[in-house]
């Protein structure tokens, strides 16, 4: 007889126990929770059909979306060879080499993450970006890399797509063997908003690479030096490409802007590559680097450090394309782009334009534009998908210039606005902004600064506070968490330090300092951390899975509720995911290769009277019912 649980041992069946039993056969107590996978994925649609996906309004029917166009490649056809097997083959010394050998300029294509980040919140889901990554690998190989993983893909993948980003990673991998993967990671926060100990850090770095990163792209969110140093070490340990960067704020060409000048970047470039960084990044995080800055800017690099130059900016004001240019025309080694229909406004400027704009010039990339012409086809189609998360922005604007958002934090604070009633003072919102970056002594404004900024512009719009207000009655007013962290200190020091009055005003009777967080932060002890994290979740937690609780501790907990109650949902197509079925609709889902559950929706019962509902599928031909909660 072989004893699954208590329910079928005989003593307990002939009703022959105490509750010492529970003591003695502990063993025995230990339920098989696994349901199975088809009830969970039922579970899950019948709870979208009757209550909607979070953060989108519920529709009375599921939209109607054609298949997106994949372009044809063959499978028969090889992938052919990329930055990827010259890494493999000559080490990062040798790529390194290889890119100042180069004339063309090289390209990044942003799609994979800081494109949808910037424009649809983060939410594009490894089902469709799986889907066109051989695709990619094939019309795509001359690419320098792929972004696709790390800034705040890391944690909307766990808290709002329910799905792993380590998984993520390595489905992309293998579909994609023969382009660089590069990743944002924001030094010592790694892909989090606060510091980390440095040996989370460090396992953070070491994983990201065995798992498929070659290039990480290195910043810390006011510049500070301090707070990238261990992440470069880190990178550089495990034979990976150390890109540092400077953050760019401000305006060089403006002489009455006297903090962050020409100067002041040469400065933090010469240092960074004294760190040992492989590659300087010039990270415009929301595009207020101007054409003939960006010439100014790249001509000095240039001359001053020997690393190649890695460019990155946001086309908000629509002058990215022009500004791409003139850094092409100074020399600039590589320039992050992305597809045509998922670049503009608050995203990168288009890879199909910037390659056409170069054709028969010096430092023409040489790419089939016909290629990416496809690519921008199913991303267009895909992107109707994640309507529900395009920003009110339909148009470029140089407003950019005055309030200075990252272009990833423009739809993330607009939703955050809305979240706390704000929705129509967006317009305030966004003054108050550059207002806050003011009073806070002009800082560089990347997550999480930048985040620290937001938090503070909606608090103050809130409660109709302006700069005056806050110096007449800061002592008794309760700023937001990030503002009081920050001013102790907790992100790191800006330049020039922060603001005196301010600071005593927000921080209180709390403790400051101006040495690394990360110093001070305990080492995790990852034996207990696995022994606390087993009792929580009830299974052996493997090592991503630890990263993942050190990186969003709550995050990591919910999904892996998610998991357990749904089953893996990034089988789901995205239409399903985020909308259910329509009455009569038929999907086929591919639970693990070979396994197809056939899903069909014969209809939505009447609400009853414990306000739930019963919704009739077919599973495979049979009929299910689910019964859902109904929260309207
Ligand atoms: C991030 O940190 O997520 C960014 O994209 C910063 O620009
Ligand atoms: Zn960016």
């Amino acid at each position: 007889l072989f004893l699954e649980n208590v329910i079928a041992h005989p003593d307990f069946l002939s009703g022959n126990y105490d509750t010492s039993f529970i003591d003695t056969t502990p063993e025995l107590f230990k339920f098989d929770t696994r349901k199975d996978r088809g009830t969970k994925i039922l579970n899950y649609i019948g709870n979208i059909i009757v209550n909607g996906y979070e953060n989108l309004p519920k529709l009375e029917k599921k939209p109607h979306f054609d298949l997106p166009r994949i372009p044809k490649t063959s499978v028969l056809d090889p992938v052919p060879e990329g930055t990827k097997q010259i890494l493999d083959r000559e080490g990062v010394d040798g790529l390194i080499e290889w890119i100042q050998a180069q004339k063309k300029v090289l390209i990044t294509d942003t799609t994979f993450r800081d494109a949808h980040q910037s424009l649809l919140a983060t939410r594009v889901r490894t089902y469709d970006l799986v889907a066109i990554a051989e695709a990619t690998s094939k019309l795509a190989p001359d690419l320098f890399s792929v972004e696709m993983w790390g800034g705040a893909t890391f944690d909307t993948s766990m808290r709002f797509l329910k799905e792993s980003p380590w998984e993520r990673l390595q489905l992309l991998r293998e579909k994609i063997p023969n382009i660089l993967f590069q990743m944002l990671l924001r030094g010592a926060n790694a892909v989090g908003y606060t510091h980390y100990p440095d040996n989370a850090v460090q396992a953070f770095v070491k994983a990201a690479a065995e798992n498929g990163i070659d290039v990480f792209r290195i910043f810390d969110s006011l510049n500070w030096l301090p707070g990238m140093q261990l992440a470069i070490e880190s990178v550089r340990k495990a034979g990976k490409i150390a890109e540092a960067s400077i953050c760019y704020t401000g305006d060089i060409l403006d002489p009455s802007k006297t903090k962050y000048t020409l100067k002041y970047y040469i400065n933090l470039a010469k240092e960074l590559e004294k760190a040992g960084a492989h590659i300087l990044a010039i990270k415009d995080m929301a595009g207020l680097l101007k054409p003939y800055a960006a010439y100014d800017l790249i001509k000095a690099l240039k001359q001053e450090i020997s690393i190649p130059i890695h460019l990155h900016t946001h086309d908000t004001s629509g002058n990215g394309g022009a500004m791409l240019l003139k850094a092409v025309e100074a020399g600039v080694d590589i320039v992050d782009t992305c597809v045509s229909s998922m670049s503009g406004l608050t995203s990168q400027p288009s890879l199909n334009a910037l390659i056409t704009a170069l054709e028969r010039t010096e430092r023409d990339p040489k790419f089939h534009v016909e290629n990416y012409n496809k690519l921008a086809d199913y991303w267009q189609d895909v992107r109707k998908y994640y309507q529900g998360f395009e920003s009110e922005m339909k148009s470029s604007n140089a407003e950019i210039y005055i309030h200075e958002m990252p272009g990833g934090q423009y739809t993330n604070l607009e939703q955050q606005a809305k979240a706390v009633g704000l929705g129509g003072r967006w317009e305030e919102v966004k003054a108050m902004y550059a207002t806050v970056n003011q009073l806070f002594g002009d800082i560089v404004k990347v997550t999480p600064s930048s985040k620290v900024v937001g938090d503070m512009a909606l608090f103050m719009v809130q409660n109709n506070l302006d700069e005056q207000s806050i110096f007449e009655k800061g002592e008794r007013l309760d700023f937001p968490d990030s503002v009081v962290q920050f001013f102790q200190g907790y992100l790191g020091q800006p330049p020039g330090g922060f603001p005196k009055r301010l600071q005593e005003l927000i921080v209180k009777d709390r403790e400051c300092f101006t040495h690394r967080p990360g110093e001070r932060l305990e080492s995790i002890d990852f034996n207990q951390l696995q022994k606390e994290l087993e009792e929580k979740i009830g299974r052996t937690p493997s090592e991503l899975d630890m990263i993942s609780y050190i990186m969003y501790p709550q995050v990591f907990l919910d999904f892996e509720k998610s998991r357990k109650d749904f089953g893996d949902l990034s089988v789901l197509d995205t239409p399903t995911f985020f909308y259910g079925l329509r009455p009569g609709e038929e999907i086929s889902v591919s639970i693990e290769r070979g396994k197809t559950l056939i899903i069909k929706l014969a209809g939505i019962g009447d609400l009853l009277p414990d306000g739930s509902r019963i919704v009739y599928f077919e599973l495979n031909g049979q009929p299910r019912e689910i019964r859902v909660k109904d929260h309207s």
